[in-house]
């Protein structure tokens, strides 16, 4: 099915943070690196999607200072692919009837996160990745059949969007119950193929 319905290729959007690209850890990496002496959460202990607010629950100003670690120049170009991602996305865009995109939001703090968003995707995926580049605060007005995040609620203006959420499984949401029919994807080793062909028999 062509983006929410009828012929036509099939059109998929990948989050990058959490899913091509690995924020949690180095979020952990570089807190644990700038403030040693701070406590930290550890991968297994993330609950939530916000880093801010779990880091603010251990003490009131550590929220800002772990803003302060992804909010650093160099931060999301530093960031490490997540396992398989680049191999799985250069396999996808390859896939006959298929359209890849990638679609991320930046940070309101914007100043270094969407020069290095750009840069990341060129530097990792390559140039022709980078005209497949989706930048919005609100993926609900863009319209595709897939979008594989790792954020366990999207929300926008759009109250239907036409995109089936896929969760891709991600430190802070593992522990999150999902009510049928939604899905998850474990990791980009698991069956991301099937749920492609899936859809297109939809
Ligand atoms: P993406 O849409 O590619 O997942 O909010 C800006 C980006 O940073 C967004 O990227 C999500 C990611 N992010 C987190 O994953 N957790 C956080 O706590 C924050 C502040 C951002
Ligand atoms: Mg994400």
């Amino acid at each position: 099915m062509g983006a929410g319905g009828g012929a036509g290729p099939l059109r998929v959007l990948l989050d990058m943070d959490g899913v091509l690209a690995d924020f949690e850890g180095a979020v952990l990496r570089d807190f644990a690196r700038r403030f040693p002496a701070e406590p930290r959460v550890e991968l297994a202990a993330r609950r939530g999607f916000s880093v801010r607010e779990q880091y603010r629950s251990l003490r009131d100003d550590l929220g800002d200072k772990v803003a302060s670690v992804y909010e650093s120049p160099g931060f999301f170009l530093g960031l490490d692919p997540i396992p398989g991602a680049l191999e799985a996305v250069q396999e996808m865009i390859h896939m006959k009837d298929t359209e890849v995109f990638i679609c991320t939001s930046p940070l309101r703090k914007y100043e270094h996160c969407v020069l290095e968003k750009y840069q990341w995707v060129e530097k990792h995926l390559g140039p022709e990745f980078v005209e497949r580049m989706i930048l919005t605060r609100d993926k609900t007005v863009v319209s595709a059949d897939l979008l594989f995040d790792d954020k366990d609620t999207i929300t926008g203006v759009e109250p239907s969007p036409r995109w089936e959420h896929v969760l891709f499984t991600c430190c802070h949401n593992r522990h999150i119950p999902l009510p049928a029919p939604r899905r998850r994807l474990l990791s980009w080793h698991d069956d991301w193929k099937g749920i492609l062909d899936s859809k297109r028999r939809q």
